[in-house]
């Protein structure tokens, strides 16, 4: 993508009301603007981070048996008073009436419409286990939008329910699901700590929050040390560790020796649940078992807070110049920079590099607007693409581009195909 065709609207002052790094450069970098309060339109560069995470939590998902379903954004109230949450949920509920009078609301989380849908379809437990999801926009009128798209008001989430024809089912889909989304987070270049948490508005007996540990983060977290250590494969170890909330954290019990337990600040990027037989009870989803009788399943929800995730990524990648995105996630993969956009031999060589690029499948956004080089290499810093091409007079004269890494600084002059390779590679 050629950078003169791109809107990027970026912006050299930090906004007066963005609070926290991620906010800040979210707004400098053209990734985002606030269209009301916590409402935001994702830009053509958030936008394609937006999508990067979408597709890692998609492919791990699909990685552990689930399959994607998508369901409407609008809900009718009626699924919502047979569960009896209708009137819980109070005023984080957007409603509103259609034509007709019927009562209205925009999803704020999923749980009915699931179970209802499941019970239209599965009557049977050689049905079981079933675990759908999908990547959809919620709305939960929050009392204080804040911190750019980590508390907004629409925000878009991955969810998941497990149906289980026991306990046993039902404790293997959420470690399943606690396992992946561990794998999941490490994907985009973020640790993960799970602790125990509260389960609030979606209920149930057991829940754990995900967090990205950062000094900004909304919430208190307390771990055993030995969590630091552990890998997406050791979830029974991992369960065995004490982690938990401030509101779940017990002084008193504190089952950890001092010099072990760690207090941090983390940003909650997911959250599991095991709730039982909630909403199935409540919404009479039974299936036959071997013998006729009837069995009453056992569920669970997985949330993935996605646009939630741009935000705390960076907030564990940044650096004074800007955004340092992982490779994942990032926008685009190389920032190819023209640094005399005019100069017929540089644009040959950087055009030139610039299809070589492209037939490579390489990820390019090509700075080939007439501005300065300092604009440009602030531009690029700022927007964070893990690798810059440099393409100047006296390189074009010599044969050589400057490849230089975001992250580490460190830069090469090489020719243009050790260039490609290394990039290939
Ligand atoms: N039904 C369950 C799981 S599917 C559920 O809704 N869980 S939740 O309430 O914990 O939300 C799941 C994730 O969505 C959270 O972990 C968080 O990462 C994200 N999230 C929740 N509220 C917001 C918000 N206001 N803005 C951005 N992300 C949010």
């Amino acid at each position: 993508m050629r950078l003169s065709l791109f809107l990027l609207p970026t912006l050299k002052e930090s906004p007066a009301e963005a609070q926290i790094v991620s906010h800040r450069l979210s707004l400098r970098a053209g990734l985002v603007r606030q269209m009301s309060a916590g409402i935001y339109a994702w830009l053509a560069l958030g936008f394609r981070v937006l999508k990067k995470i979408e597709q890692i939590v998609r492919e791990e998902q699909d990685r552990a048996g689930c399959q994607e379903v998508l369901m409407p954004t609008v809900q009718s109230a009626e699924l919502w008073q047979e569960s009896g949450r209708y009137d819980d949920y109070g005023e984080e509920m957007l409603r509103f009436n259609d034509r007709h009078g019927r009562e209205m609301l925009y999803g704020p989380t999923n749980e009915e419409m699931i179970t209802d849908i499941f019970r239209q379809y599965v009557k049977s437990y050689r049905d079981l286990p079933k675990n759908l999801y999908q990547i959809q926009w919620k709305f939960r009128d929050e009392v204080r939008p804040r911190f750019g798209v980590m508390r907004g008001r629409e925000f878009l989430m991955k969810d998941n329910y497990s149906f289980d024809l026991d306990f046993e089912g039902a404790k293997r889909s959420y470690e399943n699901m606690y396992q992946t989304y561990l794998r999941t987070f490490a994907r985009m270049g973020l640790t993960a700590i799970a602790v125990r948490a509260d389960p609030g508005a979606i209920g149930g007996t057991l829940s754990q929050e995900f967090h990205i540990l950062a000094e900004t983060g909304e919430s208190k977290v307390f771990y055993d040390a030995g969590l630091d250590s552990l890998g997406p494969e050791d979830v029974e170890a991992a369960q065995q560790l004490y982690a938990c909330t401030e509101e779940k954290h017990d002084p008193a019990a504190c089952t950890v020796p001092p010099d072990r337990l760690r207090e941090a600040r983390g940003i909650e990027v997911g959250h599991i649940f095991y709730f039982g037989t909630k909403y199935s009870k409540a919404m009479n989803v039974e299936v036959a078992g071997p013998n006729g009788e009837s069995i009453v399943v056992e569920m669970g929800s997985y949330g993935i807070g996605i646009s939630r995730l741009v935000g705390a990524i960076i907030e564990a990648s940044h650096d004074e110049k800007g955004i340092v995105w992982p490779e994942p996630v990032a926008p685009f993969r190389v920032g190819l920079i023209n640094l005399r956009s005019g100069d017929a031999a540089c644009d040959k060589a950087a055009d030139a590099l610039y299809e070589k690029l492209n037939a490579a499948g390489i990820e390019v956004l090509y700075d080939d607007r007439d501005e300065r080089s300092g604009v440009k290499f602030a531009t690029m810093d700022l927007i964070g693409l893990p690798w810059q091409l440099v393409v100047g007079p006296r390189g074009v004269k010599n044969g050589v581009v400057e490849l230089k890494r975001r992250a580490g600084g460190e830069s090469e002059e090489l020719s243009v195909e050790s260039a490609l390779a290394r990039l290939v590679d």
